[in-house]
């Protein structure tokens, strides 16, 4: 396929599952720094959907074409939702993520098991070259662990206990993560989707 795919985000982690799921579409995919896009993007939608595509319709200004975009987020049942839609800024930008998950772990003490429900969400925006705007949206079941184990990943990885591997998200490999994943399984629905509408064109 000849078109290029520019994925708007600033999230090394993400670009870098991303490019992995990605990678078998024959489509180039850029970063939107890659291509040269730093767009004033100003997330104050109520819904990871909302965020997604303000987020890509903000590079789509700048670049036009195909662009994609992931607002994702750790959704804690015993709080309610949070930190939700508002992961990234939890705490603020700046504070670590090792403090970001003891606090969290900390605020979940008393819950015992299904009330330790927590889980990633993930939608994935695409602004096609016409303007018209796709959606896929996954999620990734986990519990909040005991303590945070495992170096892999990012964000609160982890801290999310995934009881039918008996791990951490951070405890597995990028290749585990795609599979089973909040972005893995958004990206591949979303992947069907363009290979859908774009098959047929010239390579
Ligand atoms: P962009 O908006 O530039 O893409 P961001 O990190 O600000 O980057 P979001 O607003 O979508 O992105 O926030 C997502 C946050 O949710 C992310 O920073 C992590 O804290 C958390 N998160 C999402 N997916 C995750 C994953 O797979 N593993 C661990 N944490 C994740």
């Amino acid at each position: 396929m000849k078109h290029k795919i520019v994925f708007a985000t600033g999230n090394e982690g993400k670009m870098r599952e991303v490019r992995m799921i990605l990678d078998d579409l024959g489509m180039e995919i850029l970063s939107m720094k890659e291509a040269g896009a730093a767009p004033e993007i100003n997330e104050n939608g109520k819904t990871f959907g909302e965020n997604a595509e303000i987020k890509a319709r903000a590079v789509w200004e700048c670049t036009g074409g195909i662009v994609l975009a992931d607002d994702s987020g750790l959704v804690i049942d015993y709080l309610n939702g949070e930190p939700g839609i508002y992961s990234a800024r939890y705490m603020g930008e700046d504070t670590s993520y090792e403090i970001k998950n003891q606090n969290l772990i900390d605020r979940v003490r008393g819950a015992k098991g299904q009330e330790r429900a927590a889980r990633f969400v993930c939608n994935i925006a695409a602004v096609l070259p016409d303007g018209q705007v796709l959606h896929t949206e996954q999620t990734m079941e986990g519990l909040i662990a005991e303590a945070p184990a495992g170096n892999e990943g990012f964000g609160y990885d982890p801290i999310l206990y995934l009881p039918e591997f008996g791990k951490t998200s951070a405890e597995l490999t990028l290749e585990q993560k795609n599979e089973i994943s909040h972005r893995g399984k958004a990206l591949e629905a979303m992947k069907k989707e363009l290979q859908r509408l774009f098959k047929g064109e010239e390579k």
